[in-house]
């Protein structure tokens, strides 16, 4: 089985990235320098034209699409905990994970790339001002789902998984937008704890990953 990952240091891509380190399967990272556009070189056009990441390659098929990588991989690898096994907490899980998805993440986009949205640059600063708004009430909405939990449990069920990535991926990129991750107590906590395990720093060595932004 050949397995290789499209991420972008930072990027939503690191919910993949983790995943697949988390669960001890072999793969080859594959780094994309976003902020030197190579998305939209003729290199990375060729595996995927939309010109985003994650891609997974898996024996030749190629994917785009974080969510539907993720339930490709936890079809693939139904022990690495990635969303729940089955049954009302897998239904939840999803529910989260597509929230996140649909939602939360292009709030940030419009706050990061607010150029996809329009050429304009005063409704590009608007864009950014109104969207920062929004994006402090989506973490604090994860943060309310993170306190909702038991004692050091996770937002993907009894093991660290997607909507854990996900959630601190959300919380490093308010940082971005400079707000301060600390103000969301029980998210903080969960993502420092996801930080923590041993079994990831070979993904926060690749991307050079720091929690919060605001301190340099
Ligand atoms: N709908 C896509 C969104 C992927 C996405 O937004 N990727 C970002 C990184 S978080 C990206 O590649 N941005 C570079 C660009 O759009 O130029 C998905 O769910 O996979």
């Amino acid at each position: 089985m050949s397995l290789k990952l499209y991420f972008g240091p930072g990027a939503c891509s690191f919910v993949p990235h983790a995943m697949l380190q988390l669960s001890g399967a072999e793969f080859e990272p594959e780094m994309v320098k976003l902020h030197k556009n190579e998305q939209g070189g003729e290199a990375f056009l060729a595996i995927n034209p939309r010109a985003q990441v994650p891609v997974l390659v898996h024996d030749g098929m190629v994917l785009d699409q974080l969510v539907a990588i993720l339930l490709y991989l936890d079809d693939l690898l139904p022990d690495a905990g990635i969303l729940p096994g089955s049954g009302p907490a897998r239904t939840k899980a999803l529910q989260t994970l597509m929230w996140m998805n649909n939602t939360v993440h292009p709030t940030f986009t419009h706050i990061f790339m607010p150029f996809k949205y329009t050429d304009n640059e005063a409704a590009q600063a608007e864009l950014r001002r109104f969207n920062t708004r929004l994006f402090q009430q989506r973490l604090t909405e994860i943060d309310a789902l993170c306190a909702a939990l038991p004692d050091a449990g996770w937002l993907s069920g009894d093991k660290p998984g997607a909507l854990d990535a996900y959630a601190l991926t959300f919380m490093r990129w308010g940082s971005i937008a400079k707000i301060d991750p600390t103000q969301f107590k029980s998210l903080w906590a969960l993502a420092n704890r996801f930080y923590d395990l041993p079994a990831l720093k070979p993904v926060l060595e690749r991307e050079r990953l720091q929690l919060n932004l605001m301190v340099a």
